[in-house]
């Protein structure tokens, strides 16, 4: 009799215990699997719009204007020809938020030999303009502002001027 009631007791107490255990077990299944495939594709398109809004510089690219975008990983592109003697537009980017600790998005432009110093702020753009000097050949230009700024190898680029 004893050992009956026991046993009974257990059985009651184990099933309890595994219905607890599972959230969400008293839920039809395709309700379950509704609820995560629903969440997996709402991460996914977070994950994609991230990747997107990250590719895309800010402001609308203005037309016969060099395009260089300047992030925390360098200057994109970071070689650049133009012609001796032309006026030539730059249409300088910032990919970086302001969330930055270093230079808070804030990027430069500068060619000491062309007196070019020009900065953008986190996540815009501005044209700037110059005359190609006269005489060809190359120029590095540099970001002072962020990552160990002038030495770092990866804030720099070459302005070529072919003849
Ligand atoms: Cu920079």
């Amino acid at each position: 009799m004893t050992r009956r009631s026991t046993s009974k007791y257990r059985a009651g107490r184990s099933s309890a215990a595994r219905q607890s255990m599972a959230p969400g077990a008293g839920l039809p299944r395709w309700l379950r699997i509704g609820v995560f495939a629903t969440i997996a594709i709402v991460l996914g398109v977070v994950a994609v719009s991230l990747v997107i809004g990250r590719l895309q510089p800010p402001g609308t690219p203005e037309a016969g204007a060099l395009q260089v975008h300047a992030s925390m990983d360098g200057f994109d592109p970071n070689q650049l020809t133009v012609k001796a003697g032309e006026e030539v537009k730059i249409q300088l980017a910032s990919m970086d938020t302001s969330m930055h600790s270093d230079g808070g998005g804030w990027h430069e432009f500068a060619i000491d030999e062309l007196k070019i110093d020009w900065k953008v702020g986190p996540e815009s753009s501005q044209v700037f303009s110059f005359t190609a000097p006269s005489t060809p050949g190359t120029y590095e230009f540099y970001c002072n502002i962020c990552c160990g700024g002038k030495e770092n190898p990866s804030m720099q680029g070459k302005l070529t001027v072919t003849a």
